[in-house]
């Protein structure tokens, strides 16, 4: 069977990658998970000589002023650390996840790695599914959209000397042209796909100019997970908007069943001890009906803080409980207490967002 690096580029939660990283090994294949740097950003007026990223963060500052912060960047020794333990783990593959703010740092790495190890490189997440036409100058391969059937697919091929040039989801740089492939359906059955991989593992971690086995422990602390995928909004700025275009005709928001979901976060109460539950699913608040009976069980079976995001004009009483419920097993927000004050409580208030 294959082995393939999948490289997080400045995020250590990679819930994409851990969702890949366990479909893969499902299948037979070895994974060898890098988190290439923390998504770390300094304010450049407090750290002025640090060689830092051009791609730049612009938020609000805890002092309330608007700052500017940038990603440190990948140093010489950390270049290093990366192609050798690549060698080392001898993969025959290598992927990278990427969102758009990171393309430059993603095109450097593509071509060491091209050059000094001579391997291939696929690309996926969100950049490439938007902008694949920009990306495959780039990457050997392209995934777009989802990624476990498409990747495990590629690698059973390059392991067994098979053709590449057909497969769904994959565009494939020939040597005289482009393969691209048509879309695959989405995954409609999310409950298909195994528990996502937060086992410490086969994980490494490069940043501070050093490396070291990433036990990913801080992710047990606050467990991440995601119930659904697909927003039924299209806010002209997000990646839905795209996606929705991409994949009409399907239905778009998927939701694990509630049974699902609970006993992933059983696996992780029980396996990890975990402490709190971060739900990245675009909007948690959705489905009102999947909540009605998912918060009372989870209550009961799991009883943890947990966080969440909602959307604004979901939000009722019903959906934010108490602040003194909310200490016990989380509301629809759970740092809302701590934000009081804040610059978010103040565009909640805008919003007309009522807390609890
Ligand atoms: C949770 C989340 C975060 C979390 C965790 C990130 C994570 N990767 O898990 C945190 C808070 C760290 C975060 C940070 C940021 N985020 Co964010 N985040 C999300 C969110 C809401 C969900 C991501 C997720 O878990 N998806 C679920 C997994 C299963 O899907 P996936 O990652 O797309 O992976 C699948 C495929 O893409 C593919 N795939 C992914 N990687 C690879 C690699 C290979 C080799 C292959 C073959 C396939 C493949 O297979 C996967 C499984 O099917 C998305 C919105 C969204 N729905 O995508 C925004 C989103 C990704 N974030 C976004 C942004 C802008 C950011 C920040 C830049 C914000 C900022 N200014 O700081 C940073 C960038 C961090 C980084 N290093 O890139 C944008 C990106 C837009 C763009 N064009 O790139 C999104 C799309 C939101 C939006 N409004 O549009 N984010
Ligand atoms: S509601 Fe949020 S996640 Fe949904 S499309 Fe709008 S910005 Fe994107």
């Amino acid at each position: 069977m294959a082995h393939i690096a999948l490289i997080s580029l400045y995020d250590t939660v990679a819930l994409g990658i851990r969702y890949l990283s366990a479909y893969l090994k499902q299948q037979g294949h070895q994974v060898t998970v890098i988190y290439l740097k923390q998504y770390e950003v300094l304010m450049k007026a407090d750290f002025p000589d640090e060689p830092v990223l051009d791609e730049v963060n612009v938020g609000l500052c805890s002092r309330g002023e608007i700052a500017y912060c940038y990603p440190r960047r990948i140093s010489d020794p950390e270049w290093k650390l990366l192609i050798n333990l690549i060698r080392e783990r001898k993969c025959d593959l290598v992927g990278l996840s990427l969102t758009t703010k990171f393309i430059n740092t993603a095109i450097a790495l593509t071509r060491r790695v091209q050059q000094e190890l001579g391997l291939k490189v696929i690309w996926g997440g969100v950049e490439p599914t938007v902008n694949p036409e920009y990306d495959i100058q780039f990457a050997d391969f392209i995934c777009v959209g989802e990624g476990e059937e498409a990747l495990a697919e590629l690698l059973q091929a390059l392991d067994k000397k098979e053709d590449v040039t057909g497969i769904q989801n994959i565009w494939v740089r020939g040597e005289e042209q482009v393969y691209r492939n048509e879309l695959r359906p989405l995954i409609q059955d999310l409950d298909r796909l195994p528990f996502p991989d937060f086992e410490p593992t086969d994980k490494f971690e490069i940043s501070y100019d050093g490396i070291w086995p990433r036990e990913d422990r801080d992710c047990w602390d606050d467990f991440l997970f995601s119930t659904s995928r697909g927003c039924p909004y299209k806010c002209t700025f997000c990646v839905h908007n795209v996606l929705h275009k991409m994949y009409q005709g399907q239905r778009y928001v998927r939701r694990h069943s509630i049974d699902y979901a609970l006993s992933i976060l059983h696996t992780a109460k029980d396996r990890y001890h975990v402490k709190k539950i971060h739900f990245w699913d675009d909007i948690f608040s959705i489905h009102k009906e999947w909540l009605k009976v998912f918060l009372p069980r989870y209550k009961v079976e799991i009883g943890l803080p947990y966080w969440a995001y909602v959307y604004p004009q979901q939000c009722d009483k019903k959906h934010l409980r108490p602040p003194e419920e909310r200490r016990r097993c989380g509301g629809a927000h759970g740092d809302s207490e701590r934000e009081r004050g804040s610059p978010s409580e103040a565009v909640c208030a805008r919003l007309r967002v009522k807390w609890y």
